[in-house]
Order: structure tokens, then sequence, then C-alpha cells
């Protein structure tokens, strides 16, 4: 079908105005466009499946937030549940009866996390997790992996995923080198080398922070081996074992990837959908470590918004729908046909590309070469993800304006929507091998 370039000229308007008091225009990089040039949508409002810009025309949206929006936006009960409780004030700076309510959702959920700290954003739950790791084993080494993307805490910021990655700044200016000589980089799946480390310096690491499933290089899921190795590791060595689930909490089945893989890390992170699309963060694990967390310990941590009623309501209200209504077998199946397609209509274009994917996330890389950590996710031609990213949007779908974010399928879109996107990405890719 053949099709003319859309303009948005009140988003192009709405980010030139921005541009003149927010830097770039935007308050988090990862929405700047930064890899694929032009204006980022400005939205007006969302519901469903979809997103509707500052223009009036409507998107398939498979970004749904960068995570959290699961059931699609606006969902009645989440909605009612988050009027309800601003209705009652929204913000008391003292406990309420919501965050034991939640906290006891997410512990009867996941296995591993007997008791849980609510915090206001992944960035913060990380940070505290790893303090938490350095109070907890009193020492200072912190393993992490490159293209793994932790928030923007400081000692975290090295080699970095997410925007990081995509606006080449993997580490940042403004972080001392004071702040990163204990963090340790390593490459994602490269048991080998974390046997090597471990057999090195086992005795002074505090702890390993991943993302058990890989979204912040584009989705990336760990071999069986590589996660056994970190299990016995960490346990042999006294380190903690830390699984940044902010992005595939609650996502990749109702617990997360640890419940899908059966694997028990020590502490955990969460984010996103334990929000319902309000401010979230959270951090959990065996009672024994996080009885060292203030003020049932001495290790410091703190938020005037931890805890926040009204985003604890609407986190209430999502994991009450997911675990009435399970979405997750569905979800894998659209999200499976949804990737067949795009290989199929890659084929006959001529595109090489890979189609990752674990459950209802997933990253159409364009390359030959299967991805299985950073420098592989790096080997992808990140100009004609640009142009098909442009030439989806210009037929009504929203994909992550990366290629390294991975993208999200929800449960409000139908079997038509995934044959609609399908229809839309075989027409994307004849354009991007014109070029
Ligand atoms: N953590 C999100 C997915 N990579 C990005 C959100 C953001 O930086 O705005």
């Amino acid at each position: 079908m053949p099709h003319t370039p859309v303009s948005r000229p009140a988003s192009a308007a709405a980010f030139e105005r921005a541009n003149r008091v927010i830097p770039g225009g935007v308050n988090s990089p990862a929405r700047a466009f930064g890899a694929v040039g032009g204006s980022p949508l400005f939205i007006a409002r969302a519901e469903g499946p979809f997103l509707f810009d500052v223009d009036g025309r409507r998107y398939l949206d498979f970004v749904g937030s960068w995570g959290p929006m699961i059931l699609g936006h606006a969902h009645p009960a989440v909605v009612e549940a988050a009027i309800s409780a601003v209705k009652n004030g929204s913000s008391y700076g003292a406990p309420c009866v919501l965050e034991t309510q939640l906290a006891e959702m997410v512990i009867e959920a996941v296995p591993s996390v007997e008791m849980v700290r609510f915090v206001s954003s992944g960035t913060e739950a990380t940070m505290s997790a790893i303090r938490l790791a350095r109070g907890f084993t009193g020492r200072d080494l912190i393993v992490k992996f490159a293209g793994c993307y932790h928030g923007h805490v400081d000692s975290l910021l090295v080699s970095a995923g997410s925007s990081a990655l995509t606006h080449g700044v993997p580490n940042s200016p403004g972080v001392p080198s004071g702040c990163t000589q204990d963090t340790l980089i390593l490459k994602f799946n490269d048991s080998a080398a974390l046997t090597e480390l471990f057999g090195a310096k086992g005795e002074k690491i505090a702890g390993v922070i991943l993302e058990p499933i890989v979204g912040n290089m584009g989705l990336v899921p760990p071999t069986a081996e590589f996660r056994r190795a970190l299990r016995q590791l960490t346990r042999h060595h006294g380190s903690l074992l830390i699984y940044d689930e902010v992005m595939t909490g609650f996502r990749l089945g109702y617990g997360g990837a640890q419940v899908l893989l059966g694997d028990s890390p020590d502490l955990s992170c969460f984010g996103k959908i334990i929000g319902g699309g309000y401010p979230v963060g959270a951090y959990g694990g065996r009672a024994e470590i996080m009885r060292k967390v203030m003020p049932a310990g001495p290790v410091f941590q703190a938020g005037t918004l931890s805890g926040n009623p009204v985003a604890m309501a609407a986190g209430i209200a999502t994991l009450a729908q997911l675990k009435m209504n399970p979405p997750y077998a569905r979800l894998e199946e659209q999200s499976k046909r949804l990737g067949d397609g795009f290989l199929k209509a890659a084929a006959s274009a001529g595109v090489p590309v890979q189609f990752n994917r674990v459950g209802s996330m997933w990253t159409l890389f364009f390359t030959n070469t299967p991805v299985t950590d950073l420098d592989t996710a790096k080997t992808s031609d990140t100009k004609r993800f640009a142009k098909f990213f442009w030439e989806m949007m210009d037929r009504g779908v929203y994909l992550p304006c990366s290629q390294f974010e991975a993208a999200f399928t929800c449960s409000a879109m139908t079997d038509d929507h995934i044959a609609q996107t399908i229809i839309a990405a075989s027409e994307a890719l004849q354009a991007v091998v014109k070029g």
C-alpha cells in the first residue's frame, strides 16, 4: 500500500516549546527520539491499547509507558482504584494499610521475597538494593553486566543500556570515578568470565545485579548455564544475587521472570507494573536481609512519597486484575504470532533480522547475528531500525524509539490489532529495503 510520510505539526510545536524550558525537551532521554530523529509524539491521552497524540492521531502502543501498562491504558478497575484513593488524600507521610496490602500481594506472588520496602522509582529500588547488599555482607564490590540498565544510580551507570546506550553515554560524565571503582563489569551470558572473577575476588563481592531477562539492550534472554553459574557462585562465595525485575516483574508471569524461570535470587527489585502506571519502586528478599533496612536495622533508606497511597491503590488493582484474570497465556500466544509474522515479512523483504522474545517482551533486531549480549546487540543496523520505526509510526504503530529497548504487548490488544501490526510491518520492511 503506498503511503505518504505523516506530518505532526502539533507535536513538533510542543517539542520546540518544551525544548526552551526542559533539557532536550523531555524529562527522560528514552523519550527523545535521539536514535530515530524527528520530534517525539506529545501524548494527549491514552486508552486501552492506544495512544492519541496532540495532532489527533491514534497509535497502537507497544511501549506501554516502557512496561507498566500490561492491562492497557486507563483500565477501568485501576482508574477507579486511583480515583477513590486520591479522594482520601494524596500523601500522608505516615503509614497506611494499602502499603501492607500491596506488600502482602508481592510476597505471595514471589517466593524469594519475604519482606518488601516500597520506594518511588526503579532507580531508587536498585540503588537501595545494592546499598543493602553491601550493608548485609560488609563488602564493597558489585558486579553488573554490560548493557543491563538499573536506572541512573551513579555506581551502576557504567556500561549501561537503555537511553544511556542509545545516547552514547554508557558511562556518564558527572559520575566520579570513586563511585564506580567498586563496580565490576562483565559480559552478559558469559559464565566463564563470571567464574574467573569469583575465583579471583569472590570473597570481596557484595552482590551481582542483573536484569534476569534483559530489556535494556533490546530483549536478551539468559542461558540456563549462565543462571546456574550466577546462583552457584554467589551462594558459594556468600554474595547476594540481585534480580532487577523492574521491567519483568509481573510482566512475564504473575510474580515475574524468577517465577517463570524457577529462580531464587536473594534480593529483587520491582517497579512499573506494581504501581499500575504511578511512580513506584520496591525491593525485597529474604527476611534476614530485609531486616537490616532502617528502622528494623542499620542500613539507611527513606522517602517522603514512598508507599504513596494512590500508587499503592493502583498497584493493588493492577495485581488483582492480573491474578483474577491472568493474561499471560494469551500475551504469549499473541506475541509469538506477532514475531512469526515479523520474521516471515522480513524474509520476504530480504531484511536480515532476529526476533528475540520472552512472553510479551520482544525486540526485532536488524542483524543476522543472534543477539545474546551487548556486543551482538550492537551489530544491529540502527539506520534500518530508524527507518522501520518511522514507517511503523506512519502506519499507526508506536514502537520503542531505540533498537536497544524492549517492546511490550498488552492485554488490551485483540487478534485484529496483532494482524494489523503484522501487515504494517510487512509494508515497513519493504520500505526499509528501498532505504
Ligand atoms: N527504564 C525504561 C526502559 N528502558 C526507560 C524509561 C526512561 O528512561 O524513561
